[in-house]
């Protein structure tokens, strides 16, 4: 079929790697045939080799194609010795790449390897039109292999409709702790108190923040000694101190009393509630928590009166920059997640985003040219070339250092090959990167951000529930949604029903699909348990 061309076909010209290379390069004709493999007029002169080319297929985060004689395909061929190319496809929120996407696959012409969506593996796995890649990748992917843990593969392995568990996708995966809860350092200096340790410390210095003038402004009442958001979001550490597994607010599953559990009816819960009830009431809870809108609840934070709040820890140095615009003393620290007696806290982690990548089932040696871009991907060694890209397209080095040049759809191709996995490797790369070409102002700030990162990691453990098909809540779309855990959980916390109503939703939700969305979830378990 016609490939999508090319209102868009950049004019620019880019330095050539070295000639023979570049011969080959040239000879490639772009944007021609997507069998994953040069036809045979796609050589040029006895010196240069056939370059196998892959086609593939994922949301761009830059409106340009790229192309088989781009910076970005030669980058990687220098590397790998494969080239790849992608047509304009545009993303529009997933709907028109699925679309463009699911015309490709009707056609029967699927892209060489592509980012699948909305759940499209699932039939393309039963129709054998993807690649097995269980026996290849250890071998010709070992980065990717060996850095997704093992647990990774298990739920990988129970997407198999046939049940024999072969690997199908390759996961986006992320291995480090990604939320955390913070704490004003500045603020504790100026109360006289230090970061609190346990559930009674931190109730303490919830106290000390509404009470005095702890951001220094003269006014000692317009602190916020914790903040959260409509719908109970973002407030997790006040849940899972209570060992209460939690997404952004919305209850996960996880083992109770060794069972695959739905954590809003656990008795973990129930106590949460009991104390959160408590922070509204004690006016240390934030009260617009409930109507806070996400701006609102970021506005708060910046203009110098949240105290504490749960977050992305990456994302910290935004927010310590636009503080620091309100209060140049900023000093912003983990808080962790506080003893409470009795309980296992810890900050939910989820290893498994959702697939990133398949294969199509063309032939093998497509599909170890595929593997070997992904091993690419995922190789340490080239953290540089997947997070920085092209240089003098993605990035120009002045003065020795490394500046990222700003986002240009016009003259960027997409960092295709990010990498799917994001580890502690990852994230000191990307700090070191950004560290490197900031001004000594900025660079305070993002070793104030790499401070958080690095303490919290001991906080997170992994859910027995990471992966969890959303498929068992096929039926149950109410539950799926949370509506009924949320109408009881913030009732409760404003005080408007007594916490002894818990037990009322616990009988509610089982009887209203909750007891069969709980035997669907231990069934998919069982699959994944070793
Ligand atoms: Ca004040």
């Amino acid at each position: 079929m016609a490939m999508i061309k090319d209102k868009t076909k950049r004019k620019l010209i880019y330095p050539l790697v070295s000639s023979g290379l570049a011969a080959a390069l040239l000879a490639g004709c772009s944007g021609a045939g997507s069998t994953g493999s040069p036809g045979p007029g796609e050589t040029a002169g006895e010196q240069s080799k056939e370059i196998p080319y892959i086609e593939v297929w994922r949301n761009l985060d830059s409106t340009f194609a790229i192309e088989k004689d781009g910076p970005y395909s030669k980058m990687v061929q220098q590397d790998t010795g494969i080239g790849l190319y992608m047509p304009f496809v545009a993303w529009n929120s997933g709907s028109a790449y699925v679309q463009k996407l699911n015309t490709r696959i009707a056609s029967g012409e699927l892209p060489d390897m592509f980012m699948p969506w909305q759940g499209n593996e699932a039939a393309l796995i039963k129709q054998g039109a993807l690649a097995d890649l269980t026996d290849l990748l250890p071998k010709h992917a070992p980065h990717v292999w060996n850095r997704i843990p093992v647990e990774v593969w298990d739920v990988v392995r129970s997407a198999d409709p046939s049940g024999n568990g072969r690997i199908y996708y390759v996961p986006l995966v992320q291995t480090y702790t990604h939320y955390g809860s913070y704490i004003r350092k500045d603020w504790l200096d100026r109360v006289g108190m230090q970061v609190p340790k346990t559930k009674d410390e931190y109730v303490e210095v919830l106290k000390a923040f509404r009470d005095k003038d702890a951001n220094g402004n003269g006014d000692p009442n317009d602190e916020i000694p914790v903040t959260g958001r409509e719908q109970g979001r973002w407030m997790d550490h006040l849940f899972a101190m209570y060992g209460v597994a939690m997404w952004e607010g919305l209850p996960v599953w996880d083992l109770h009393n060794g069972e695959l559990t739905y954590s809003a009816v656990t008795p973990n819960m129930k106590a949460a509630l009991e104390f959160v009830q408590m922070l509204y009431k004690e006016k240390l809870l934030d009260p617009n928590t409930f109507l806070n809108k996400g701006d609102e609840w970021t506005a708060k934070i910046y203009n110098d009166k949240a105290g504490s709040w749960f977050h992305i820890n990456m994302g910290m140095n935004v927010r310590i920059e636009n503080i620091a615009k309100v209060n140049k003393d900023v000093n912003l620290v983990a808080l962790g997640v506080p003893k409470v007696e009795g309980y296992d806290g810890f900050i939910t982690n989820t290893q498994i985003n959702r697939p990133q990548w398949v294969i199509a089932n063309k032939n093998e040696q497509t599909t170890i040219n595929a593997l070997k871009l992904l091993d690419w991907s995922a190789n340490p060694a080239n953290a540089d070339k997947t997070q920085l890209g092209v240089e003098g397209m993605h990035y120009e080095v002045k003065d020795g250092k490394r500046i990222l040049l700003p986002s240009d759809p016009a003259k960027q191709e997409s960092k295709m090959l990010a990498s799917f996995i994001t580890g502690m490797e990852e994230i000191n790369k990307q700090a070191e990167i950004q560290i490197a070409s900031s001004t000594p102002d900025q660079k305070r700030i993002f070793e104030m951000r790499d401070r958080i990162v690095q303490d919290m990691q001991p906080y997170g453990r992994t859910i027995a529930g990471d992966g969890i098909p959303s498929a068992i809540y096929d039926g149950f779309s109410d539950l799926k949604n949370h509506t009924m855990y949320q109408e009881y959980m913030s009732k409760i916390i404003i005080g408007e029903w007594p916490v002894s109503k818990f037990d009322e939703f616990v009988d509610k939700w089982n009887k209203s699909g909750g007891a069969e969305v709980t035997k669907r979830a231990r069934a998919w378990y069982q699959t994944v348990k070793r």
